[in-house]
């Protein structure tokens, strides 16, 4: 295919609304795992980004300003992310960037906007080294899974009072081995014994020599870092083992895809995440409507992008409605207790978001928050 029909074929730019009196036109870009392995994360983001910007743009959120958003695909490959970010600040000028979905993506595309101080907010990157301590520019929504992990581990351990642990995480992926750093320092701090250690690659699909090496240890917990296509067939290989007692993932299990492809075997599985879906907050219930109305699923992953545009919108509102990137990173140093679907949300001095997180569990094929 040549490039040329690539590009109209991958970017799907969205504008919808108009903002009465509109005059000028903030264009920003979202590079998406919208295929490949993270495809499942990107389909919700795209969906958060599309009811957000046709919110912001409808209400006039930012007076005089008319949000665009330019969603390109990074494949769920590195090398594609970096050239989606050199065709958008390079050909697409665009004021920001949002994304890319992966942390492993991020780390590699993240210096190019550093280097042509071009801000990113990143919306679903977890991984506590290599994102915004790349540099200033750099900024997220995200929570880390230092900021969740443990609160969710020790809530787990309140009610399920595991005392041994076996642990099985990606070793070729930024995030699942960053998950995995904090699972086992949290396990660790918990007085948690951990009997065996597993790990295993993006690529793979059998995960049989790893579960039945751990489950010959006899843990009281299971432990996951893993994507959500990963994380789906490990969770169903270790029930089909025999394996019956509890499992907690890290975030990649946050997307209702890996219920879908897990099936039952997803039934109890327990996972810290950054969006409590059942906050009865109105910014959440709001946004839990819009969605539904669109045919939309809301999970973290789509809240997480819907926040982040709402993000670019008053840091664009915070500089007087100017869309400079200088203007917005300006704007982003000011945005403190915003109302979002997450909650309060501001940023902290390295440009990391801060808002309460949640323990949720899989009952009837659905998430549920442990309250
Ligand atoms: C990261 C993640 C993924 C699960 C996001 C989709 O947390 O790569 O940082």
């Amino acid at each position: 295919m040549s490039t040329f029909r690539h590009a109209f074929l991958a970017v799907l730019i969205l504008s919808g609304g108009t903002a009465l009196g509109a005059d000028r036109t903030a264009r920003i870009g979202a590079a998406l795992s919208l295929t490949g392995d993270a495809g499942v994360y990107g389909a919700t983001q795209r969906n958060g980004l599309q009811l957000a910007v046709e919110e912001v743009n409808r209400t006039g959120r930012v007076p005089g300003v008319k949000l665009e958003v330019v969603i390109d695909d990074d494949g769920s490959s590195k090398q594609q992310a970096i050239s989606v970010y050199q065709r958008f600040i390079n050909q697409q000028k665009v004021s920001a960037i949002i994304g890319p979905t992966l942390s492993t993506m991020a780390t590699a595309a993240d210096p190019i906007a550093q280097m042509a101080k071009v801000p990113v907010v990143a919306v679903s990157n977890t991984a506590a080294k290599g994102i915004t301590d790349i540099g200033d520019h750099i900024w997220r929504v995200s929570l880390m899974e230092k900021q969740v992990v443990p609160g969710a581990m020790k809530t787990a351990q309140q009610r399920l009072h595991f005392k041994t642990a076996g642990v099985l995480y990606g070793n070729d992926d930024v995030f699942t081995k960053a998950g995995y750093d904090v699972m086992k320092a949290t396990l660790d701090q918990l007085g948690v014994k951990i009997l065996g250690t597993q790990t295993f690659a993006r690529a793979d699909r059998d995960f049989n020599a790893q579960i039945t090496a751990l489950k010959s240890q006899n843990p009281d917990l299971l432990v996951v870092s893993a994507l959500a296509e990963n994380a789906a067939a490990i969770v169903a290989q270790a029930r089909q083992l025999g394996w019956t007692g509890p499992i907690m993932g890290g975030n990649g299990f946050n997307s209702p895809a890996f219920i879908k492809n897990a099936g039952p075997a997803a039934e109890g599985v327990l996972v810290g995440t950054a969006w409590n879906s059942a906050s009865p907050a109105p910014a959440n219930q709001r946004f839990k409507q819009e969605m539904a109305a669109r045919g939309f699923t809301a999970d973290q992953f789509a809240a997480q992008a819907y926040t982040g545009v709402l993000v670019l919108a008053e840091a664009m509102k915070q500089a007087g409605g100017k869309t400079g990137r200088e203007d917005i990173e300006a704007g982003l140093a000011k945005v403190k207790n915003l109302d979002t679907p997450l909650g309060a949300f501001s940023f902290n001095p390295s440009r990391d978001g801060e808002h309460e997180p949640a323990v949720q569990i899989v009952k009837n094929g659905k998430f549920e928050i442990l309250q």
